[in-house]
Formats: structure tokens, sequence, C-alpha cells
């Protein structure tokens, strides 16, 4: 990707009320000047201002936003015009026509990392503020972008800095008494602790950023789908009486207590059952292998010795013991089950509540758990590894005096930090991020 031509690409979804073309690049205003129709196109003399005309015969509304104090901080012109995809198409064609190029997936994005408007971590947060699936997930990709982990990257990047430039100045005045700082090694420890830190955030990342696989499994009958159709909040998944209602596998995308979940409710398990009931059964025990929790429903107003006794046999660790129908059944003569337990009924929506703190607690390994300010993705989580993996031995150099050794995880732990926010840039690792975001972000 280039980033000395002129771009341009839808970036509204086709079929909305308006649509929006998007124009970034140095010949921005000229084109406008081609392709514009009636009166003074929207152009420097009126920077951010709505401007009525035609293009390409169709009625729009012009602003332009000249660099650098624009998204990709070069120039960048938005044609707003009808929805729908002849309106947009005709707008597109005639800004083509001018000499404009169709942008690539993730162009504009790409060209305000270029332009040194983001760096690669905010970069990485438009994608995640687009994908986030849950208020928490949006508000991590809204910290991101606002700078929360380039700045916290910045500061441990500085130190390191200032601790080689130390271990360098020794190399170049060898003989001289100089004040140093003896704690320098000891200023490593913290630094290694914030990084590791950080390296373990990326499980909060990767559990904001995908979902947490959340299966629902029980025996036929005990409200798995009504749970299912509870936590929804709609009639998704049809619930009766008869036993084996559910034969496929259902899958839904959904939140809980801020943290995105892929909802999936099962055939339930039993002996017996048609073909295709058995075919289901063995998709339920696939999705219970994959599982990253598991609320197991026990139908308490039936045999309930029977149902934990299954329930201990096939479940696995991550699982909450759901006893439902409790509007119905006795409180008392529950067995004790080995998982943390919550008594429930589907149909009046008793204790879902206490359900979802259940769960919030299980995905985040803790009771009082409290929203994560920062949470690292995969790729983040390599290089802080790699950085908080060599400083021990940078220590352990400069204890010895051994300055000219100790540079080198020095420089390697900065190097990782900066792979991180971009100013070590890898073609491939950047094709790979921007390729993600759709066309005209
Ligand atoms: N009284 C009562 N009935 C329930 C409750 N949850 C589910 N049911 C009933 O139990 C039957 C089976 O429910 P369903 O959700 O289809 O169970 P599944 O086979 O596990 O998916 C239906 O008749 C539901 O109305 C509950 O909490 N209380
Ligand atoms: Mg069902």
């Amino acid at each position: 990707m280039n980033t000395t031509d002129t771009i341009c690409a839808p970036a509204t979804a086709i079929g909305g009320a308006i649509a929006v073309i998007r124009i970034a690049g140095p010949d921005a205003w000229p084109m406008l000047q081609k392709v514009w129709q009636g009166g003074m196109p929207p152009g420097p003399t009126c920077p951010r201002r709505m401007v009525l005309g035609r293009v390409g015969g169709d009625q729009v509304l012009g602003v332009f936003m000249p660099g650098p104090h624009s998204y990709t901080g070069d120039d960048v012109a938005e044609l707003h015009c009808h929805g729908g995809a002849r309106a947009a198409h005709a707008v597109l064609a005639a800004v083509r026509e001018a000499g404009c190029r169709m942008a690539e997936p993730g162009e504009f994005t790409f060209r305000a990392f270029a332009n040194g408007k983001i760096d690669l971590v905010q970069a990485e947060a438009v994608g995640d503020l687009v994908a986030a699936q849950s208020d928490m997930a949006l508000h991590l990709a809204e910290r991101q972008l606002a700078g929360a982990l380039s700045d916290e990257l910045g500061r441990l990047r500085g130190e390191l800095v200032e601790i080689l430039a130390e271990c360098e100045s020794h190399l170049d005045f060898p003989d001289e008494e100089l004040d140093w700082d003896n704690a320098l090694a000891v200023r490593l420890g913290p630094l290694c602790a914030r990084l590791e830190t950080l390296t373990r955030s990326g499980r909060a990342g990767a559990l904001l950023r995908e979902g947490v696989r959340l299966v629902i499994a029980g025996r036929p009958n005990a409200g798995k789908s009504s749970l299912l159709n509870r936590l929804l909040g709609y009639e998704r998944a049809i619930v009766t009486d008869i036993a084996g209602t559910t034969r496929d596998t259902l899958e839904e995308r959904t939140e809980i207590r801020g943290i995105p979940v892929r909802l999936i409710d099962t055939a339930g398990l039993r002996e017996g059952g048609d073909v295709i009931e058995r075919i289901g059964m063995e998709r339920s025990r696939e999705s219970l292998r994959t599982a990253e929790v598991v609320f197991w429903v026990l139908d308490a107003a039936a045999d309930p010795q029977a149902e934990a006794a299954e329930m201990a046999a096939a479940a696995p660790p991550c699982t909450v013991a759901v006893w439902n129908k409790m509007d119905v059944a006795p409180e008392v003569g529950l067995p004790q089950v080995a998982f943390p337990t919550v008594r429930i009924s589907a149909v009046t929506g008793a204790g879902l509540e206490e359900l979802a703190d259940t769960f919030a607690a299980m995905v985040w390994q803790e009771k009082d758990w409290r929203e994560p300010e920062i949470a690292v993705n995969a790729r983040h989580q390599e290089q802080l590894h790699r950085a908080s993996t060599v400083l021990p031995e940078a220590a352990k150099l400069i204890n010895a005096g051994e300055w000219e050794l100790a540079a080198i995880p020095l420089r390697a732990a900065i190097e990782a930090i900066g792979r991180i926010t971009g100013e070590t840039t890898d073609p491939d690792v950047l094709e790979n991020i921007f390729s993600r975001f759709c066309i005209g972000k």
C-alpha cells in the first residue's frame, strides 16, 4: 500500500439510508473540484463544513477535512449520498473516473498509522472497536484507541532506554568513577513484573475479543432451551414438554455481565433416541469438549439424585450446576454437587442474576473481579513475553559489570516493545493487521 496516491471507498454498508464515500490523499480536493456539480465544492476555504451539491448527477452532501487534522492525516473528503446501491455506485464511479484508486481493506487506518496519527496498537483498537461484541469489549477498544496501552508501553520503553543509556555510558567512560545509579539492576525488577502482568492480561483480551463459549448441557426436558431463551431475552429455541425437542446444537451471541458470549444450546443427553437425536447428542458431547464454561441444567422437579450422578460422570471442570424449575421443586433435599451451584427458574427468571454473577466469577477466575483497564491481544502478548524473559539476563549482566553484554538483552526488550507499537514494523504483520479491516475503514 503506497501512501502518495488518492484513494476512495464506500465507508457504509450498501442498503442503508445514507451512503458515505470516503476520499483520502493529496488530490482529494482537486478531485472534488473535478466531480462537483453546482456551486463551490467543499474545500480548504470551508473546512469541515457540509456543502450541498451533486456528483455523478446525484444529490450529495460533501465535506472536506484538510490534513493533518483528519483521520488519515492527509486531505480527506466525504460524500454523503442517498443510500442504496445505485446512488452510491454512481458517486463512487464519478470519483474513480476523476482518478481516485479504490482503497484496500483498512487502508484509511493504515494511512493514519503511516502518517503518525496513531500507532499500531491504536490501529488494532480501531479493528477491535468495530468487532466489539459486548460493552466491556467496546470499552477496552476505546481505552486502547485513546492510548492507554500505548502510553504504558511508552513509559516502559522509556525506562529501558534510560537503563540502556547508562550501560552504554559505562562503556564510553570505563575509567572514570561516575556517580552510577547502583540500583540499575534493581530497577529492572518492577519493569519485568509489569511486563508479566501485561502478558497475563492476554487471557482477558482473548475472552473479550473472541467471546466465551458457554455451552448449556443436561438431560432432555431439564429446561436448557428455556434457559437459552431467557439469557437471549427472546424465544430463539423451541421449547416443549416433549423430550428431544432440540436435536441439533444451536449457537447465538449475547453478552453476560459485559462479557461477549457464544451461547450454545445442545440436544439433551439420554439413552436411546432416533438417529437424528443420536447425531445431535454426539454434537453435544463435542461442544462440551470445547466449552469454556458449561451451564449443566438439572431438573430439580424430576429425579435430582440421578441428574446429579449423570452430571458428575460427564461434566467438565468448568461447569456450573444449575438446578432449574425451582418454582415447582421442593427447596430441600437436593444433593450436594462438586461444582459452583445456582438455583433458578427459567420460567419465572428467579436466580438468573446470581447465575450471571457466577458466570462472570468463573470467567475472571475470581469473585471480586473488575473490568480490565488494559487487555492485550495475542500479538502483543508474544512480544511482551519476549521482553520480560530477556530482562532477568540483563539484570544479571549488569550486576556482574558486563555492560556490553547487558546491552544486548536490553536492546532486544526495547525492540520487542517497539514491535508492539509499530516503531519496528514487519510488512507481514502490517498486512495481517490491516487486511482484517473492512473496505472504507
Ligand atoms: N415449571 C417450570 N417449567 C420449566 C422450567 N424450565 C423449563 N420448563 C419446562 O420444561 C419443559 C422442557 O423445557 P425445554 O426448555 O424445552 O427443555 P430442554 O429439553 O432441556 O431444552 C418445557 O415444558 C418447559 O416449559 C422452569 O423453570 N419451571
Ligand atoms: Mg431443548
